[in-house]
């Protein structure tokens, strides 16, 4: 009988540890031998990174790795790169130091060989991966990606308890000096027993500043620009992997709450319109807009020896919605096409007379900005020319006889 308990409890006992789910996930360190990566100028230039196939080019950052809470992961790295060896550091995660990447510590992959990193995906957060193996350059190099923990309780909510959001969006700042990526620095064969640099470093001296690996007008990829509907919630993932502090204007409009930093919840939000992070930081920003505007979040890039700005990016903003114009009829059928448009566009007003149609055109403040009359001949669109406005979001009044009906464009 005292056998059968027993055989009963290590069968309990079993079952447990298995329902932990095990998640494999698979990157190939490389090298790029050719200049490959598109810069916002059109530059090409050669990155060292992580890619999940071998075939595949290396872009920045590194894939995103996305765990749910309690998943026991199995992270597997494959060295191709021909030189250095490299490893995967799990930066803010609680690992222990035998699966935590730091070679001087642990263990490193080297060229043609695969290592295996094991850890439970620890609280909800964003995290950073990197490489450890003289870092300065491998990570400039490239090598570096976001880690996001997603909690057990759903998809769209910040952690077990936590924030719900309707969207989210997820940011890595850094920067790239074209000197670093050459061959006289990625081709070495540095390791932790073999510690001698093979050529001077170079002074930092970054030409790009990056957002997801993209600067300028890339920054209107949609999976950069913030574009939300106002009175929802978007939660903005933040994490910083340059050498350069950042600093973060958002449009007041916008609302923005720090909610997590580094992988944890803050005990209470704090609202800012400004939010500075430095090399390594994460935070968890909710933006809720509650209006309908178009604007930019600017991010800079500050030189930590001096304090001194070395650029500013602008990351588009457009929130849609209602501002709530009055509407005197609500049941009156009127449409806008195409929309959006490039100024030129038609206006269907049926249930309006035949005759003469006042039109406002209002800014997204509600400032009349224009007048005309229109003439509604039959029941035709009405063609209108609006190519003298600036691009954004407008809204159209159609009025008769005391009666009016306002719609909304976009001119892009
Ligand atoms: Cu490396």
């Amino acid at each position: 009988m005292k056998r059968q308990l027993q055989i009963l409890v290590t069968l309990i006992i079993l079952s447990a540890s298995v329902n932990a789910q095990v998640v494999n996930e698979f990157l190939v360190a490389k090298t790029d031998l050719n200049p490959q990566y598109s810069l916002w100028d059109g530059k090409l230039t050669k990155l060292m990174g992580y890619t999940r196939l071998l075939s595949a080019p290396i872009n920045l950052p590194a894939p995103t790795l996305t765990f749910t809470e309690g998943d026991s992961i199995h992270l597997d790295l494959r060295n191709m790169s021909q030189n250095a060896p490299h490893t995967i550091h799990l930066h803010g995660l609680d690992v222990d130091q035998q699966n935590d990447g730091v070679p001087s510590l642990s263990w490193q992959v080297y060229h043609s060989q695969t290592g295996t990193y094991k850890f439970q995906a620890p609280h909800p957060g964003t995290y950073i991966y990197h490489c450890h193996v003289t870092t300065a350059i491998h990570l400039q190099g490239g090598m570096y990606g976001m880690i996001i923990v997603k909690p057990l309780s759903g998809n769209n909510v910040t952690w077990d308890g936590g924030y719900s959001y309707d969207k989210e969006y997820a940011w890595m700042l850094s920067e790239l000096d074209s000197v670093w990526h050459q061959d006289s620095l990625f081709n070495h064969n540095y390791d932790t027993l073999n510690p001698m640099m093979p050529v001077e470093v170079p002074d930092y001296n970054p030409q790009y500043f990056l957002i997801n690996g993209k600067s300028e007008q890339q920054l209107s990829d949609t999976s950069i620009r913030i574009n939300a509907q106002a009175n929802s919630t978007v939660y903005l993932r933040l994490a910083a992997i340059g050498y350069c502090g950042n600093r973060i204007i958002f449009p007041s409009a916008l609302n923005a709450q720090v909610v997590s930093t580094d992988g944890r919840p803050l005990p209470a939000t704090i609202n800012l319109d400004t939010l500075e992070l430095f090399p390594g930081e994460r935070y968890g920003v909710l933006l809720k807009p509650t209006t309908e505007f178009t604007d930019s979040i600017l991010v800079q890039y500050k030189n930590m020896n001096n304090h001194q700005y070395k650029s500013t990016q602008k990351v588009p903003v457009d929130i849609d919605g209602f501002v709530g114009i009055e509407e005197n009829i609500l049941d009156m059928d009127v449409q806008v096409f195409p929309n959006p448009n490039n100024g030129e566009l038609n206006i269907l007003a049926d249930g309006f007379q035949l005759g003469i149609l006042e039109l406002t055109i209002l800014n997204l403040w509600g400032q009349s900005i224009k007048n005309l009359e229109v003439m509604k001949e039959d029941g035709t669109p009405i063609p209108l020319d609006l190519k003298d406005l600036n691009k954004g979001i407008y809204f159209i009044k159609l009025e008769q006889n005391n009666q009016s009906k306002t719609i909304k464009t976009i001119i892009n």
